[in-house]
């Protein structure tokens, strides 16, 4: 931990020091460093009792030996229920202090430790979470001003213990004239790579930070120590987003395979990483299956997802109040709602449509892409494949998780009859934030629906079209309930297109606030056109003014900003949209702008060329990587995969602060994120966050920093933002939509290990020729466009859905599921450069127009 905390064991109870002595009722303002500190507490050694102390009225106490010990009652929630206090502290901005105290406990106890002023928001100078045990630890903490405040107060905040214990303190002090602290975080080697490991044939980068001007030589040794090969770094000098002097080492060539690779270069040797194997399968499992410990409204089961059982969140089980009928803040309704389920948002116990929708979407286009890919391979998603209840079901384990979410959206919709029937209310959340640790079990707190929004609206639309086609095949009536709450809420959006959720919140939850829901409405119109094909949906496609519009910009697409899925969907998903190639260039496109930023990184990084780390940066990198993936299923270009498989280096151990920012994957991990039951920062008997777990990232954007952030992140370089603390909501949280797109690109990567990057040289061209009610004919044409003969050839294609083969011609035809394999081309003889072979198949078709597949691959023997 990048702390300056000092925990000293002790045995016995503390001393009393000179220092404690000075009690300043009227401290001086500022003060130099050379200047002998003042103490501003009054009476921190208990001389006198409990002099100048309050406590919340539950708490009772005594002094003895100059050690004040409390008796905490048990059963509440949150730490703030019960509170030991100090008021009337002066604090003077620009100056640094040093809070210390001597506690124990009866219990090993986690307690909040803050100075802060006792006034609505509670602006807090310092916030820590001292882990007491039975013997005393003396503990220091030092913090900077950043606002002048005569009524400052320090609180221990006790409370949330389900058993009665006993808190006792000794030692307390203020100091003035602190050092300031640095964050010195644990950078690990100076030479940065992907700790988790590089695809044998895709790109192989690292990044060195040193202050050398000209190259200097490298060493990749295999875990035996062998030389395995060697070179010279690319300086590239002074980088502004990591505020560090850089080289670029390129590793690229070479076939050495194995694990526990090492880079040498400037005297430093990076951690250990693989080359080869599939380190991005576990991931994609991981990421997938950190869905269902997120689940509300039901027990998680501990031999389902080990270490991370727990009681049922939100079912009417007091405390909690349950979510099955829930009013609307400020009586601003007269119906209730049931809307137990779906996933909690983040670190939070609150519900928000707009972030679930945007959620579930990306972890159905997990198997929507797997579905119509070339490299999607739909058999990795199959019933059982993750660590969900749901296994026998016949339906794909990703579309059982999604569905989780998706009926909690349904269930967020105005009931018929109502004024604002077919809307959406924008979230569910409690009155007001709970502490931290509190698992959702344990939550007493009232819980309300806040108004409808025209962007959750818009959202639950598109989420629920999306899931209409994709359930289609596994539970028709359900896939209905989803069209027809889709069109519902579409229908409610036109009607009131411009109920917008604001962006500051009544207590207790985040606002997701949206004013702008032009690229809403694109994206649930793209969404309604693919599932239904209706020209009322096209041509609200069509009219769109987004749908000209670059909308590839930094981050690519947020829960705010959702116009570039709808661009992703309508490029990769088979339709007959008027025009549909232009959706596709701008795609690719995109992708090209984001590939050439990465270039000019030295971090592998296309995002944060700007110098802004927006809030949840880390999956702005991913969704960035989500438009390359597209752009690789489009076109099969190897210089897009190699884009996400560079792009993911960052992620992984390649960036300023030579961290991993997923849990559980690399040297150096992500696990103290901003969480209410993986608090195990806070209480060693709670778990870290599952495996696979993303975590917020760096976040440049000052205002909306957390307590923790000021205190040690000020100043920093835009990728140095980031701390990995329970405490630092905005940078370190964990969310629904940031493991989303981990998914979907661990997915992405996972398939393409062991994928050979050399296409053949062909070209194929897949007309449709005819169709008529239920089906269509079309003729496929391939081209050898390289040199030599291609021997062998295979083609690849997922038939669109609603799609299946009748009959073929002049080709080896197997279907199997969406998959369709073509060989035998030509009666199997080599195809010469030059030439073109032709075959023919008749479909059987839905009511959809009959369209091509999104591409076709080819491979040569
Ligand atoms: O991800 C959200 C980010 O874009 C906003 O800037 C931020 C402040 O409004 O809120 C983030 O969302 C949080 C939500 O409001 C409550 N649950 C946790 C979310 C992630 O921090």
């Amino acid at each position: 931990m990048p702390r300056t905390a000092v925990r000293r064991r002790r045995l016995g109870v503390a001393v009393l020091t000179a220092l404690a002595l000075g009690a300043a009722a009227a401290a001086p303002a500022a003060q130099a460093q050379d200047e002998e500190p003042t103490d501003l507490i009054t009476n921190g050694d208990f001389a006198a009792g409990t002099n100048g102390w309050w406590t919340t009225a539950n708490l009772t106490g005594a002094v003895a030996d100059g050690e004040w010990c409390i008796d905490v009652p048990g059963g509440t929630a949150n730490a703030w229920d019960a509170i030991v206090g100090q008021d009337g502290l002066p604090l003077v901005t620009g100056e640094s202090y040093e809070l210390r105290f001597t506690a124990r406990a009866s219990t090993d106890v986690s307690v909040r430790a803050l100075v802060q002023r006792p006034v609505d928001p509670w602006p807090t100078a310092v916030e820590e979470f001292p882990l007491l045990t039975s013997e005393a630890q003396d503990f220091s903490y030092a913090f900077t001003a950043s606002a002048d405040w005569s009524d400052a107060q320090l609180a221990f905040q006790i409370g949330r213990n389900a058993e009665p214990w006993q808190f006792c303190l000794s030692e307390v002090q203020l100091l003035t004239g602190a050092e300031p602290p640095v964050y010195e975080p644990d950078t690990g080697p100076r030479v940065r790579v992907n700790q988790v490991g590089y695809l044998p044939d895709g790109p192989k980068q690292a990044t060195l930070v040193t202050e050398a001007t000209d190259p200097v030589p490298w060493q990749l040794r295999n875990a035996e120590g062998a030389l395995v090969a060697e070179g010279d770094s690319t300086p590239h000098g002074p980088e502004a987003t990591s505020g560090e002097s850089v080289h670029v080492i390129d590793f690229s060539g070479g076939s050495a395979t194995g694990e526990g690779f090492t880079l040498t270069a400037d005297g430093e040797t990076s951690y250990p990483f693989a080359i080869g194997g599939n380190p991005y399968r576990d991931m994609a499992v991981d990421a997938m299956s950190f869905f269902y410990p997120q689940r509300s409204g039901i027990a998680i089961d501990d031999t389902i997802a080990p270490g991370y059982g727990r009681e049922a969140g939100h079912v009417d089980v007091a405390p909690n109040q349950g979510d099955s009928a829930v009013p609307c803040y400020a009586e601003a309704c007269d119906y209730t709602l049931d809307v137990a389920g779906g996933w909690y948002d983040a670190g939070d116990h609150g519900k928000y449509v707009v972030n679930g929708g945007i959620s579930v979407a990306q972890l159905m286009s997990v198997y929507e892409r797997a579905l119509h890919a070339p490299t999607g391979d739909a058999s990795l998603l199959e019933d059982g494949s993750l660590r969900i209840p749901e296994h026998g079901d016949g339906v794909p384990d990703v579309l059982d998780e999604a569905r989780w979410e998706v009926e909690f959206l349904l269930s967020m919709q105005v009931p018929a009859g109502e004024e604002l029937a077919g809307m959406a209310h924008h979230k569910i959340h409690d009155e007001n934030w709970t502490g931290l640790p509190l698992l959702p079990a344990d939550d007493p707190q009232p819980r309300y629906l806040y108004p409808p929004s025209t962007a959750a609206t818009l959202n639950l639309a598109a989420a629920a079209a999306q899931a209409a086609r994709l359930f289609a095949p596994y539970d028709a009536e359900f896939a209905a309930e989803c069209l027809e709450a889709a069109e519902t809420a579409w229908a409610a959006a036109l009607a009131h297109p411009d109920v917008y959720a604001p962006d500051t919140s009544p207590a207790g939850g985040g606002p997701y606030g949206d004013s702008n829901v032009s690229d809403e409405f694109y994206w649930a119109a793209a969404e309604l056109f693919l599932t239904t094909g209706k020209k009322t949906y096209e041509e609200h496609v069509l009219d769109s003014k987004l749908h000209e519009d670059d909308v590839f910009g930094p981050g690519a697409f947020s829960w705010a900003s959702v116009a570039a899925i709808a661009k992703l969907d309508l490029a990769l998903v088979p339709n007959a949209l008027p025009g549909r190639d232009d959706v596709v260039a701008q795609v690719v496109a995109g992708a090209d702008n984001y590939l050439e930023l990465q270039a000019a990184s030295p971090w592998g990084l296309s995002y944060g060329s700007s110098g802004t780390f927006d809030w949840g940066s880390n999956s702005a990198v991913l969704n960035e990587l989500v438009v390359v993936a597209t752009a690789f299923d489009l076109t099969g270009e190897a210089q897009y995969r190699d884009g996400v498989l560079g792009g993911l280096d960052y992620l992984l151990g390649r960036n300023a602060l030579g961290n991993s920012y997923v849990t559980g994957y690399g040297s150096h991990d992500s696990h103290n994120m901003h969480s209410r039951w993986y608090a195990n920062q806070l209480d060693p008997s709670l778990p870290n966050p599952p495996a696979g777990t993303l975590a917020g990232g760096p976040n440049s954007v000052t205002a909306t920093w957390d307590p923790i952030a000021q205190r040690w992140l000020n100043g920093c370089a835009p990728q140095r933002c980031y701390i990995d603390d329970i405490g630092s909501w905005a940078t370190n949280e964990l969310t629904i939509n940031w493991n989303a797109p981990l998914a979907q690109i661990a997915n992405f990567a996972a398939e393409q290990a062991g994928t050979v990057s050399t296409s053949p040289s062909c070209k194929v061209e897949y007309r449709i020729n005819g169709q008529w009610p239920g089906g269509f004919n079309a003729q496929i044409l391939v081209t050898n466009t390289g040199a030599e003969p291609l021997q062998d050839l295979t083609l690849t294609w997922a038939l669109p859905t609603g799609q299946s083969i009748v009959h073929s011609w002049s080709v080896a035809l197997v279907q199997d599921g969406h998959t369709v394999t073509a060989t035998e081309l030509g009666g199997g003889y080599d195809l010469k450069p030059g030439r073109t072979y032709s075959f023919g198949l008749i479909g059987s078709k839905d009511a959809r127009t009959a369209v091509a597949p999104a591409s076709v691959s080819c491979s040569a023997g």
